[in-house]
């Protein structure tokens, strides 16, 4: 385990704007000790979601993901810390809502009644290659 300052893009989801949890989703980024850099309001068009989520093309689920992100506003957060990208990847928890831990946003606050299992809230990067090429994306 390295002492490594950071820095990943985080997705508020539809979902989680729409249900006013953007508030929420940022208070548990900041009470874990991550710095908020930059925030935006972005409303995502089929070409940005495309890049984004390149590496699902291909996948059942690919089709309904892009739909669900295009269909409202989303809130992209640059945002830094020790092992950041690991540790928000943690306060999100598993990407099923339903089967995420207590404790995590997803565990916490996802539904499951309902709701299909892309509405989860929120995106982390997954490495710091992922984080790299997302915020180039989201912060251009
Ligand atoms: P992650 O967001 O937990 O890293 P990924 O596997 O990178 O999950 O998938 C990206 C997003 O695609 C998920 O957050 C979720 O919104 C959606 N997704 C993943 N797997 C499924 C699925 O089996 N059905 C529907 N949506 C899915």
């Amino acid at each position: 385990m390295s002492n490594d300052i950071e820095e990943t893009l985080v997705l508020v989801k539809p979902d989680g704007v729409a249900r006013g949890l953007t508030g929420e989703i940022l208070r548990r980024i900041e009470a874990k000790g991550y710095q908020l850099v930059d925030i935006r309001f972005v409303q995502a068009d089929r070409s940005l979601l495309a890049e984004h989520y390149a590496e699902h093309q291909g996948k059942p689920f690919y089709e309904p993901l892009v739909e669900f992100m295009e269909s409202g506003p989303v809130v992209a957060i640059r945002v830094a810390g020790n092992r950041v990208i690991e540790g928000f990847r943690s306060l999100a928890g598993t990407t099923d809502p339903t089967t995420a831990a207590p404790g995590t946003i997803r565990g916490d606050l996802g539904r499951d009644w309902g709701v299909k299992v892309q509405q989860n809230l929120v995106h982390g990067s997954d490495s710091p290659e992922s984080a790299a090429r997302e915020l180039a994306l989201w912060f251009s």
